[in-house]
C-alpha cells in the first residue's frame, strides 16, 4: 500500500493548517488521487491492523439500504454509534441513497447491476448518495436532523462510477471529506470489496478502484500515529476470497468472505473526530 503511504507523506508535507466542523483542526489538502489494481491483491492497510468485520457489515449495512445501527451494533460493530440518535436511526445516510433515493422507489444499487450486465460500455453508471434534498442544518444536533427527516451526516464518500474494458470491471469513487488516518483504510478496503462483488455477480474481473478525493487530511490528533505508521514497512497484501456460488448482489452474507494471508503491524488507536 505505497500509494496510501504517499497520500499521508503528501499531507504531512504539503498540508494546509485548518480548522474543521468538529473543532479538532487538520492538516489537509484539495484534489488527490490514487489507484489501486485489485489483481495485485486486496488493498488493505498492513502498517497498522484494521478490522475487516466492521468493514464488511458496514457494506452489507449499506446494501440492504439499511440505516439504523441496530443491524451493525447486533454484530458487534460499533463505527457508526457516535452519530445515531437513541431509537439509533441516523437518517436518509447511504442505505437510503443507494437503495431508496429520496424514499422515491429509485434503487441506484439494483438499476446499475443490470446497466453493467447490458450495457457495460454505458457511460452513465453512477450512484450517488449526495442529494441536497435531506442535507442537514450543521446548526442543531444530529438527533434533532434526523427528527426533521435529514441525514445526521452529509455523505463522504459521495459518489461512485463504474466502468468495463478489456472483462474488467472498474470502479471510481469521489470523496469529498477524507479523514486519511482512520476512515480511509475502511474506505479504500470497503470500495474494493464492492468492485469485487458486483464484478462478481456481473460475471466480470475486478479491474482497478480508484480512489478520488476533495478535502483530504489528517486531524491534528492523529499526527504521532501518522508518524508512526510511516515508519513501518508496508508488507505483501492479503487476498480475499469470496463465495462464487453468490450471483445476486443482494444474497451476500458476513460468512462469503474470507480473508487470506493478512499479516499487519500492531493496531494503532485514534479517537474518531465526532
Ligand atoms: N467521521 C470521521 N471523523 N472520520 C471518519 O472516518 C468517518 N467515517 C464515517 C462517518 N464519519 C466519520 C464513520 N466511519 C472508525 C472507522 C470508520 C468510521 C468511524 C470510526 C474507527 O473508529 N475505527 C477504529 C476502530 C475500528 C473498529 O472498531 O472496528 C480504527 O482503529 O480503525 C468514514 O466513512
Amino acid at each position: 500500500m505505497k500509494q496510501y503511504h504517499d497520500l499521508l507523506q503528501h499531507i504531512l508535507d504539503h498540508g494546509n493548517t485548518k480548522e474543521d466542523r468538529t473543532g479538532t483542526g487538520t492538516k489537509s489538502v484539495f484534489g488527490y488521487q490514487m489507484r489501486f489494481d485489485l489483481s495485485e491483491g486486496f488493498p488493505m492497510v498492513t502498517t497498522k491492523k484494521l478490522h475487516l468485520k466492521s468493514i464488511i457489515y458496514e457494506l452489507l449495512w449499506f446494501l440492504k439500504g439499511d440505516t439504523n445501527i441496530k443491524y451493525l451494533t447486533d454484530n458487534g460493530v460499533r463505527i457508526w454509534n457516535e452519530w445515531a440518535n437513541e431509537d439509533g436511526d441516523l437518517g436518509p445516510i447511504y442505505g437510503h441513497q443507494w437503495r431508496n433515493w429520496n424514499g422515491e422507489e429509485i434503487d441506484q444499487i439494483k438499476d446499475i447491476i443490470e446497466t453493467i450486465k447490458k450495457n457495460p460500455d454505458s457511460r452513465r453508471m453512477l450512484v450517488s448518495a449526495w442529494n441536497p434534498s435531506v442535507m442537514p442544518n450543521t446548526s442543531v444536533s444530529f438527533a434533532e436532523n434526523v427528527a426533521n427527516g435529514k441525514a445526521a451526516l452529509p455523505p463522504c464518500h459521495a459518489f461512485f462510477q463504474f466502468y468495463v474494458a478489456n472483462n474488467k470491471l472498474s470502479c471510481q469513487l469521489y470523496q469529498r471529506s477524507a479523514d486519511v488516518f482512520l476512515g480511509v483504510p475502511f474506505n479504500i478496503a470497503s470500495y474494493a470489496l464492492l468492485t469485487m462483488i458486483v464484478a462478481q455477480v456481473c460475471g466480470y474481473e475486478p479491474g482497478d478502484f480508484i480512489h478520488t478525493f476533495g478535502d483530504v487530511h489528517i486531524y491534528n490528533n492523529h499526527i504521532e500515529q501518522v508518524k508512526l505508521q510511516l515508519s513501518r514497512e508496508p508488507r505483501t497484501l492479503p487476498t480475499i476470497k469470496i463465495n462464487p456460488d453468490v450471483k445476486e448482489i443482494f444474497d451476500f452474507e458476513f460468512e462469503d468472505f474470507t480473508l487470506e494471508n493478512y499479516d499487519p503491524h500492531p493496531h494503532i488507536k485514534g479517537a474518531v473526530a465526532i
